[in-house]
């Protein structure tokens, strides 16, 4: 092979072999090659003509050419087939490169899959923790109430939403959940206690007021340990706002400018500060034996109502003011003007009876409103140290 090779070159010295840029350029090899070879035998013909009239041949020169042409186109065949083989095996060496470059893309597109999946997730967690922002779940955060809450998110994020928070009252080891509605009147109101629908049952005993019941996002009671951990933290006063709705959608409310509650082997005994509003002071009542301000809580199965051992309403004999009232907790004193653990009202039929939500000096016309939603929340108060 070498030596075919060796002798056609000295035969055709224009013959040159295609470079490697050529095969890469043709892959058409065989093409190519016929292309320059045609080539060649036409300029190597016209040297043996040149060459005819200067040696004199001691074999007659139609044998020499005819034998030089047979060994030529043999030679020529050689070459070919070896050319082939060449660019044969450049196409595997190319092929190989690719094949390696094709396996370190493979390598790279695979870490660009990872990281895109890890974008993905990481910007799917983003999403998903927004509508958490927006739903009812609980949010995540280390405030000590809804005040603290608002006031510590409001440099961060522009609008607050309302919803379900969890809140770390200071001085406790207990975190919980709380609705915090952060619209309503500037916002940072912890919502203690909602009556909407009757949905929720208020006819409890006296650990579930302590502990709360119902469901944050509608009717519940908070429960009294929670309230007294919020109010009871230090450098903090609190305000209580009363938000009331009648039947007929006319709202109206009553304010607090002070509230807290003593501990529990006080029964969270409940002290009010001044009253603002438009519902009236139904804590207070008209008369001092209506007064409700700093009464221990009652429930029905823990009676510290004042009817000992009974108080008398409309000529009628009462011992509990819990039970007169279907057996709801609330700070009761001979039983007083207010009750907004009640039944939301359904009508007439419901006004003036003690198992309606009851916060008697709301009246229209001389007539208590029938109240058919409450929301009694909290708020911190500005200190002034
Ligand atoms: C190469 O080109 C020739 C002539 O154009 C054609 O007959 C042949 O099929 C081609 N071969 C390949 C592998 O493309
Ligand atoms: C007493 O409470 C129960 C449970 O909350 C309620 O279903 C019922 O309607 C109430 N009774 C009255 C007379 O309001
Ligand atoms: C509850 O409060 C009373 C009066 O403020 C106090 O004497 C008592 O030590 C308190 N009890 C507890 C358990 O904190
Ligand atoms: C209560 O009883 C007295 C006499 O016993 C009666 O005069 C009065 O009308 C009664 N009041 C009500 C509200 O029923
Ligand atoms: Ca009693």
């Amino acid at each position: 092979m070498m030596s075919a090779t060796t002798l056609l070159l000295l035969l055709l010295p224009q013959l040159v072999f295609p470079t490697t840029d050529g095969i890469i350029g043709h892959l058409n090899q065989s093409e190519t090659v016929r292309e320059e070879l045609s080539d060649s035998s036409a300029k190597s013909q016209k040297a043996f003509r040149q060459d005819r009239g200067h040696d004199a041949c001691s074999i007659p020169c139609d044998i020499t050419i005819k034998l030089l042409r047979d060994e030529k186109h043999s030679v020529c065949g050689q070459l070919q087939q070896s050319l082939l083989a060449f660019g044969r095996s450049t196409r595997k060496l190319m092929r190989d490169v690719m094949e390696e470059q094709q396996r370190a893309l493979d390598v790279l597109s695979s870490q660009v899959t990872e990281l895109m999946s890890k974008v993905q997730t990481l910007s799917s967690e983003v999403q998903r923790s927004n509508i958490e922002m927006y739903s009812i779940k609980p949010v995540l955060s280390h405030g000590r109430d809804c005040s603290d809450i608002k006031d510590s998110l409001l440099s961060v994020v522009p609008k607050i939403p309302s919803g379900i928070y969890i809140i770390h009252p200071e001085e406790t080891d207990s975190s919980f959940e709380v609705f915090c509605e952060m619209d309503y009147m500037e916002g940072g109101w912890t919502v203690i206690q909602r009556r909407t629908d009757g949905l929720s049952d208020f006819k409890r005993s006296w650990t579930d007021y302590l502990d709360g019941f119902g469901n944050l996002a509608g009717e519940h009671w908070l429960g009294l340990k929670k309230v007294f951990h919020i109010v009871n933290q230090k450098e903090a006063r609190f305000q209580l706002h009363i938000a009331l709705v009648s039947n007929n959608d006319v709202t109206s409310y009553a304010s607090y400018d002070d509230f807290r509650l003593d501990n529990e082997t006080e029964f969270f005994r409940i002290h009010l500060g001044r009253y603002a509003g438009s519902a009236g002071d139904a804590f207070r009542g008209y008369e001092q034996e209506q007064n409700q301000d700093t009464a221990p809580f009652s429930a029905s199965d823990v009676d510290n109502d004042g009817c000992n051992p009974s108080c008398t309403f409309s000529n009628k004999t009462v011992e509990s003011c819990s039970i007169l009232h279907n057996h709801t907790g609330w700070w009761f004193n001979r039983c007083g003007l207010a009750n907004l653990n009640g039944s939301p009202g359904e009508g007439l039929q419901n006004q003036g009876k003690r198992t309606h939500i009851l916060w008697d000096t709301w009246r229209q016309s001389g007539v208590p409103h029938t109240i058919k939603s409450v929301t009694m929340k909290i708020r911190r108060l500005a200190t002034n140290n």
